[in-house]
């Protein structure tokens, strides 16, 4: 496992340097999901998949990118789920991005997450790294390496509130569950990129990200495998609570297809239980 934590150490500061030197065109193709590829999409995506070519206990990639799963080595171990560069049409405006992992050992479903890492592309290059039975660990580029600057936390209740979707094709118990919080002082804190927007909830320890089922995107838009898991594991762990529109825990999920999608919602514990009281979940 440290092999693939110090692998993603090298592919961070090699997107990070694409990110900054790198044609932001449009590729002519689009991924599995029918989003238009960036051309630094699919470089970030060959710089990872080359990265880990090499590292023997990586059995098999999959990727945001591509459609199946990518089989590297026969005898390896773990298969990682990853997006390359999460937000990516952020870039053109300058605003932060990300790319996330995660790392599963058999079947690819939450209950075999074994560990999950992102890395944040922004004023600094920053990396949090989750495993079982531990904090997340924060890390930060300090100029060609990455210094260990502590674990994360979650406290039990937030101040920031980052809404996703479509507010006209939210519920009416979303809308309902969204105006509450602001309703009790919380701050809008949403830039369109998941990664970063989850990791300001995450260092300013507590609120909520949700990005639920709505009437154009029944299950969601973020993908189970390399968006949703990982990112449910880095809460559990830091503290805090992972849940579908139905209360379920997101690391029970069992995707069907490896580009399935689902209604999502990571907060502090006071934040998931009002949502679970206004959704009328059972607790
Ligand atoms: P919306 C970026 O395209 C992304 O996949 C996530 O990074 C982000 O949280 C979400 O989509 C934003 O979607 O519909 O709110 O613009």
């Amino acid at each position: 496992m440290k092999t693939i934590f110090e692998t993603i150490k090298t592919i961070a500061f090699e997107i990070d340097n694409a990110i900054k030197t790198s044609d932001l065109g449009y590729s002519n193709s689009e991924n599995s999901s029918g989003e238009d590829q960036l051309k630094l999409d699919v470089q970030s995506d060959i710089i990872i998949e080359k990265a880990f070519a090499s590292v023997s206990v990586v059995k098999n990639l999959v990727s945001e990118e591509k459609e199946g799963v990518l089989e590297l080595n026969d005898l390896g171990t773990y298969t990682i789920c990853y997006d390359p560069l999460d937000g990516s049409s952020l870039v053109d405006v300058n605003l932060s991005v990300g790319s996330i992992f995660g790392i599963y050992e058999g079947e690819l479903k939450g209950s075999n997450l074994v560990a999950s890492a992102y890395v944040v592309y922004g004023p600094r290059i920053e990396l949090v790294i989750a495993e079982h039975n531990q904090k997340p660990v924060l890390y930060r580029a300090v100029g060609n390496t990455f210094k260990e600057i502590g674990t994360v936390t979650l406290g039990k209740k937030g101040k920031l509130n980052a809404p996703g979707g479509t507010q006209a094709h939210w519920s009416d118990v979303h809308k309902k569950y969204i105006d509450a919080l602001f309703s009790d002082g919380y701050r809008l804190r949403y830039s369109g990129g998941m990664v970063p927007d989850l990791h300001q909830i995450l260092l300013k320890g507590g609120g909520m990200f949700s990005y639920p089922g709505t009437t154009d995107k029944p299950n969601g838009k973020l993908r189970q495998l390399f968006e949703v898991i990982p990112f449910a594991f880095m809460y559990e762990q830091a503290g805090g609570q992972a849940i579908d529109d139905k209360g379920m825990r997101l690391m029970e999920l069992v995707p069907s297809h490896p580009h399935d999608t689902s209604p999502c919602f990571f907060g502090s514990n006071s934040e998931i239980l009002k949502l679970k009281e206004l959704y009328g979940m059972k607790n």
